[in-house]
């Protein structure tokens, strides 16, 4: 493949005219589009307004729940194993807590149910990659908390319950708002490096859908300062981790209890059993099921395990009909395509632009509008800007944020951003860059309370894997404090739990009887899950970037 560097001539064509509207455009408002105007775009141009591209679950504790086809198959496969497979008399770790996954709910959930006094030598984490390698580490743009004079948990709470279209679980916002304030205090006291002024004030700006700057940051790296820092944490208090093991089937127990859980090692293929008084999930959710084809800001391992797993238990599912298409993925160079333009980008001031240099919406409507805009601009009006692929895209006008906010702005605060376009001999700062939608985030997920506990007994969940606290959209800033709050809840509450609890016989009879109602159902027998790690062999990659419409 020919490595692109730099714009081809014919992006720069449209390039002048963004060049030539800049000053004009420097000074003018755009106005946010009224209910009725947002209703419209999302109905005609968001992908998760197709009727026909989901279905109906046909099986399980969430039969007729709605779900992406993608998933829906996913969720209705057949387990890996069956109970002949694995000997469960023979058990290889004995645990008060079982962690799955590591990412940052996982890593939040070890640390405080050791502070809650369960023995870190009785605290096992297992993942699937290495500890860390998540969506969190990924994050880039910030976190919100209502910390400021202006603003209040209140505030922020209707700022969450709008952008998710009231569908929101109102205990679960409240848990997540009011624990806000407090955790980005307990982050800087283990060591993060928020972005300040001078003077140490937070630094603090918008994101898309809020009403209050509350948007926390490190540069444009603010997962991995965060990850970086809890992880070291974890890491001080001893806590045991084996990476390269997902699990791939739950334990249950006679009682009905969740007792821990198969995991599977992808170097030695080998299966250790896990009994476990207490099990959390912080497995993340399903960016890499390409849902309708999108490319996607997602890590390698979120193939939605932690759904099937806990669905085959009985879990309950919500809000699984609606998936989040962050509106800013790259769509030039081809080798980025889908890879996150964070938000920031637009709350600092870049402004998003048709192929004539003409803005078209506000730079910070909720997610699901922008995206929805930004389909409807290049495939519903005149048409985007193609990239030599033909790919379709428009501009964010970059070179606006040094214009507004002062010289080197871009390069200090988007800092990794810009040395990613450098690469490929874009300079942000004097050209604009291209963007079009990417698949983001599961909006719904597994059912919790505002503890973090599942309906099924002892099993905890907290971050991207579970339901309720975004509703139909999540704004931006509230996943990294969703994994902070409910990881934290679920890992106290768990170590609450297993400080009490007794496991009974290990039992897998919910797998068969899962398979069971596979059969009746007449589903194919070749459709196994958890999927574990995403197919890129054959045509796919190159395709899923410019074929979505
Ligand atoms: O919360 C997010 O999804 C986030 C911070 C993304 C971003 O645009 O940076």
């Amino acid at each position: 493949m020919n490595l692109i560097k730099g714009y081809p001539e014919s992006m720069r064509e449209s390039i002048e005219k963004v060049e030539k509207t800049r000053e004009k455009r420097l000074k003018e408002k755009y106005q946010q589009m009224s209910l009725d105007e947002r209703d419209e775009v999302l109905n005609k141009y968001h992908p998760d307004y197709k009727p026909e591209v989901k279905r109906k679950l046909s099986i399980g504790s969430s039969k007729e729940e709605i779900v992406p086809m993608e998933v829906a198959d996913l969720i209705e496969s057949y387990p890996l194993v069956s109970e002949k497979d694995i000997d469960l008399t023979s058990i290889d770790y004995d645990v008060d807590l079982l962690i799955i996954g590591g990412g940052g709910a996982g890593t939040m959930a070890g640390i405080w149910a050791t502070y809650e006094g369960i023995d870190p030598e009785n605290i096992l984490m297992t993942t699937k990659l290495r500890h860390g390698d998540s969506n969190s580490i990924m994050a880039q743009g910030g976190i919100q908390a209502a910390d400021k004079a202006n603003d209040s948990p209140e505030i922020h709470y209707l700022d969450v319950i709008g952008g998710g279209h009231f569908a929101n679980e109102p205990e679960l916002v409240e848990a997540l708002v009011s624990d806000g304030p407090a955790i980005i205090k307990w982050f800087e006291s283990k060591g993060v490096m928020f972005d300040k002024q001078k003077d140490g004030t937070m630094i603090t700006i918008h994101g898309g859908g809020t009403s209050r700057k509350r948007m926390h940051s490190a540069k444009d790296y603010t997962g991995m300062e965060l990850l970086r820092v809890i992880r070291d944490e974890f890491i001080n208090l001893s806590i045991p981790v084996i990476e390269f093991s997902p699990a791939i089937e739950l334990l249950m127990d006679d009682k009905g209890q969740i007792a821990g859980a198969v995991l599977f090692n992808i170097e030695t293929h080998q299966y250790y059993v896990v009994r476990a008084k207490a099990t959390v999930m912080g497995t993340g959710g399903f960016g890499r099921l390409h849902i309708q084809g999108f490319p996607t800001t997602n890590h390698y391992g979120a193939t939605a395990d932690g759904l099937v797993m806990a669905y085959r238990c009985g879990a309950r599912l919500r809000d699984m009909d609606s998936v989040q298409y962050h509106p800013t993925g790259a769509a030039f160079p081809e080798q980025i395509v889908g890879l996150l333009i964070t938000e920031k980008v637009r709350g600092l001031g870049a402004q998003p632009l048709n192929r004539d240099g003409n803005m078209f919406v506000h730079p910070l409507e909720p997610r699901d509008v922008e995206s929805a805009a930004f389909i409807k601009e290049c495939y519903g009006a005149s048409g985007g800007v193609e990239t030599p692929t033909g790919m379709q895209g428009v501009w964010l006008d970059s070179p606006m944020i040094n214009m507004l906010k002062g010289e080197g702005t871009t390069e200090r605060e988007l800092s990794a951003m810009y040395r990613m376009f450098k690469r490929f001999d874009i300079n942000m700062v004097e050209d604009p860059i291209l963007v079009f939608p990417t698949l983001h985030y599961q909006n719904g997920g597994v059912v919790i309370d505002a503890n973090g506990a599942t309906e099924l007994k002892g099993l905890f969940a907290g971050g991207e894997v579970t339901g309720g606290v975004h509703g139909k959209n999540r704004l931006m800033g509230n996943s990294l404090l969703d994994y902070s709050v409910f990881g934290r809840r679920a890992g106290i509450s768990a170590a609450k739990y297993a400080k009490k609890a007794s496991i009974g016989e290990l039992t897998l009879s919910h797998v068969t009887r899962y398979r069971k109602e596979l059969e009746k159902a007449g589903v194919p027998e070749n459709r196994k899950s958890p999927m574990i790690l995403p197919e890129y062999r054959g045509r796919n990659v190159l395709s899923r970037a410019i074929d979505i419409f």
